[in-house]
This record gives C-alpha cells, sequence and structure tokens, in this order.
C-alpha cells in the first residue's frame, strides 16, 4: 500500500545520521517509485520530484530546521499539494445530485451523506431516481431505512427527470439527496439523463462518484462528466480498498474539480469529508505537520543517545544540558524512576535567577576550568576567584560544582551500565520530550 512504502521510504531519510544533496536524491527516487506504484500521474510525479528537489536544497530553510526536518516539511507540504485540497461542505438546506458510472458506490454513497448529514442535525430525503438498474430502488429504500432518512420515488416511472419533478414539490426535509442511474461509460444517453435531472432539480452540488481504484483515469473522467453537468466535487471511493487510491486523488486535484469526501469501507459511517493534510498525514503515520516534526525529532534523539557515549561533559555542556532541561519543562519523577535519586530534582527546575549567576560562574572560569572543573575542587583560591568575578558566594560556586559532578556521576553511569542504558534508551523511545538533551 502507497502508506506503507511512504513511510518506508522517509524511515530512510530520518534514519540518516546527517542529511545531504544525495540522500535528498535518493528520498526523491523512492518517493518517485512509490507514487508511481500507486498509479499517480508520470507527469504529476515529475513535477513533485522537481519541487522537492527545488525547495529542499536551494530554498528557504527555516533557522529553527535541521536540514533533515526541512526536508521532510517539504515532503510533507508537496505530497498534500498533490493530493489537493480541503472541503467544507455546506451545512444548510440544500440539494446534492449524485452521478457516476457502474457500481462506483453513488447509492451506498447516498446513505453515507444522509448518515453524515443527519448526524449533524439536518433532516435528510433521499430520492432514488435510477430507473435502469433493476432493484436499485428497493436497495436505496432499505438504505433510507437504515439511516433515518425519508425515501422518495415514484414505483414504475421510467423516466428519471419526472420522479425528481414530480416528488420535488413533496420534500419538506433540509437535504435532498438524489441518487442516478449508472452506465459503463459516459454515453450520450446518459449525458442527456442527467442534463435533464440537472435542469429539474438544480442542484447546489453536483458530486461525481468514482472509485478509487481506476488510480488515474479518474482525472479524465472527472473532466468528462464536468463537460456535461458541471460538477461541485468529487467523492472517491473505496479508498479503503484500492492500491491506486493516490493516483485517483492526485490527478482529479490536477484537474482542479474539488475531492468533496472520501468513502472508506461498505459501511454508512465510512466516509470522510476530504482533507489533503489528513490523508497524506495518515499515509505517512502522523497526524498532522507538528507529528511529523515531534517523530523526527523523535528519530534525531535516538540518535543523539549514540552519540552520549563519545559526547564530553564540560561545564559549556552542563550548562547547554540544563538550560535544554529547562525548556524542557519539569522531568521530576524520571531520574528517581531510573533508580537515579542523586540527581535532585531542584537541579532540572533552576530559577531564571540561578541560571544566571551559573552563566556570570562559567564566564568567570578559565578555558582549562571549564573544560576540567575538578581544578576548582583542588585549589580553593580558584573558587575564591571564580565567586569574586560572577559576584556570587563561594558556597554557591561549590553547589554548582556538586550539581555538574552528579551529573557526570550519572553519565558514567550511563557508559557503563547496561541495564541503566537500555531503561533510559526505553524512556527516550518512549516519547520522553528532549531528555535525551539532558545527558
Ligand atoms: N470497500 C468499499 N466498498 C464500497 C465503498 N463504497 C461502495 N462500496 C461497495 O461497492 C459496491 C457498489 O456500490 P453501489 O453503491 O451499489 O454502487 P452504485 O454506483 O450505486 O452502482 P450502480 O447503481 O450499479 O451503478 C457495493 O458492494 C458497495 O458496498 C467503499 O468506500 N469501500
Ligand atoms: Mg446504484
Amino acid at each position: 500500500m502507497l502508506g506503507k512504502k511512504l513511510r518506508e521510504a522517509l524511515a530512510r531519510l530520518t534514519g540518516r545520521a546527517y542529511v545531504d544533496e544525495d540522500a535528498v536524491k535518493s528520498l526523491i527516487k523512492d518517493l518517485q517509485r512509490v507514487l508511481i506504484a500507486s498509479d499517480v500521474n508520470v507527469r504529476l510525479v515529475f513535477a513533485l520530484s522537481k519541487k522537492i528537489e527545488e525547495r529542499s536544497l536551494k530554498s528557504e530553510k527555516l533557522e529553527a530546521l535541521s536540514l533533515k526536518e526541512h526536508v521532510m516539511k517539504v515532503v510533507y507540504e508537496e505530497l498534500v499539494r498533490l493530493m489537493g485540497e480541503s472541503y467544507n461542505p455546506r451545512l444548510d438546506r440544500h440539494k446534492i445530485l449524485l452521478c457516476g458510472l457502474y457500481g462506483s458506490g453513488k447509492t451506498t454513497t447516498c446513505a453515507k451523506l444522509a448518515h453524515f448529514y443527519k448526524t449533524r442535525g439536518l433532516s435528510v430525503a433521499l430520492v432514488g431516481a435510477d430507473v435502469d438498474r433493476p432493484a436499485a430502488q428497493e436497495q436505496l429504500e432499505q438504505l433510507s431505512k437504515q439511516v433515518g432518512a425519508r425515501f422518495y420515488t415514484i414505483k414504475g416511472e421510467k423516466d428519471a427527470t419526472k420522479i425528481v419533478k414530480k416528488v420535488l414539490p413533496e420534500i419538506r426535509e433540509d437535504i435532498i439527496i438524489v441518487d442516478s442511474a449508472g452506465r459503463n461509460a459516459l454515453d450520450a444517453e446518459l449525458a442527456d439523463e442527467l442534463k435533464k435531472i440537472n435542469e429539474e432539480l438544480r442542484p447546489d452540488e453536483v458530486y461525481l462518484v468514482l472509485s478509487g481504484d481506476i488510480g488515474q483515469i479518474a482525472g479524465r473522467q472527472a473532466e468528462e462528466f464536468n463537460k456535461t453537468v458541471p460538477l461541485t466535487g468529487v467523492i472517491v471511493t473505496k479508498m479503503d480498498g484500492s492500491a491506486k487510491g493516490g493516483g485517483a486523488l492526485s490527478a482529479v486535484a490536477a484537474t482542479g474539480t474539488k475531492i468533496a469526501f472520501i468513502g472508506l469501507g461498505e459501511k454508512i459511517n465510512d466516509l470522510q469529508v476530504y482533507s489533503a493534510e489528513k490523508f497524506v498525514g495518515r499515509l505517512l503515520g502522523v497526524p498532522d505537520i507538528e507529528g511529523l516534526m515531534e517523530k523526527i525529532k523523535e528519530a534525531t534523539r535516538e540518535q543523539d543517545i549514540k552519540t552520549i557515549e563519545s559526547e564530553e561533559l564540560t561545564i559549556e555542556t552542563f550548562y547547554e544540558q540544563l538550560k535544554a532541561a529547562k525548556k524542557m519543562g519539569p522531568l521530576s519523577g524520571i531520574f528517581s524512576m531510573l533508580g537515579a535519586s542523586d540527581v535532585p530534582k531542584e537541579m532540572l527546575q533552576q530559577s531564571e535567577q540561578k541560571m544566571k549567576q551559573y552563566e556570570a560562574m562559567i564566564n568567570s572560569m578559565t578555558k582549562e576550568e571549564r573544560k576540567n572543573p575538578s581544578l576548582l575542587r583542588s585549589n580553593p583560591s580558584r573558587i575564591t576567584r571564580v565567586a569574586r568575578g560572577s559576584g556570587c558566594g563561594e558556597k554557591d560556586v561549590r553547589e554548582f560544582l556538586t550539581q555538574f559532578e552528579r551529573m557526570e556521576k550519572l553519565m558514567n553511569r550511563f557508559k557503563r551500565d547496561r541495564s541503566f542504558r537500555s531503561k533510559i534508551e526505553k524512556l527516550i523511545k518512549g516519547g520522553m520530550p528532549g531528555i535525551g538533551g539532558i545527558f
């Protein structure tokens, strides 16, 4: 399926230690393969690739984002653009005509829409105007009962337009949904019938129902129907089972016709208002762009663990870690949970004033002292000097050193003790925000 392959392609990028031009190019190759397999039109795929390459490598990158995050953001945004827009269905009284080829899901979608509007407090009338298929009226009548909509038709009437003309004045419901007959292709007969129904009904919405498994042909189909009866939207059904759904959505989007709803199953509540963002989010396994960014950060944290061993703890890195910890908010409990009760809670909840003090102390230290704080311990006159230079008491300087030494111990334990290490790794992978920065 498209989603799984896309997630694999993106995981190959996020799994890299760093991202360069080659990495972006190989991601684009992966994307091309995945999208073409989902029957996305080749021209669209190449336009998308070009855009991603340009924006990833040449254009504006936000300061706050790493290149990896930037590339992912670009990919997400361009996929969303490829898949169209978001729809905002009206929720006032209105008339809807559904049209489409055989078996595309019109009748089922009538019921799904009825359910959709009913759950939003509107009353719904379903009109059976498929006069061709033998059990069509019974099918819709059955579904009307199931969703609690009123069913209208004229049994035995062979002219769909006449049915519409006769039942329309009787209908008092807020939403009127008309089911029409399908065909193997949009032939002259169907075109003529649809035009006439359209004229009689004067619908506010004309939705073409098509099945996602026809892939990119959906674009041409939307264009053809649009010439017959101006469409206000397309409903793409069977998105649950189709490997070509992405192809269908992107092709419809490319024609400029809106995708209004998508069908995701046979049941009456398997209908969703279309949102390209949600669709792409689902493909990528994240709720939205923020979710995606969080996922990248998680992946980055996993790499952070790998670099902990080689990272050297100095007064400066310690201070940076404290600052990061402060930003992350209260982490109380995590350390005691790990059995690291020797790291006091206060250490992670330094006041703004304390942080300023620490900064002043660090500024009063020599380069050697910052790299090797034990120099301060072994020579009290150094502590006196730092205290004076920073305007703090000697006690404050010692307290700061104590905190540093505790962190140093914790880090050494992390490097040596495998079970402690795996506990921490589990916590980090479980999404503990930013804890990687503490070490
Ligand atoms: N899996 C899945 N099946 C669907 C979906 N929508 C419709 N179907 C199934 O597709 C088949 C055809 O659906 P109908 O609603 O009868 O299609 P139609 O366009 O009215 O067909 P005709 O009236 O013969 O032109 C039925 O078996 C539906 O249950 C969907 O979103 N997902
Ligand atoms: Mg039908």
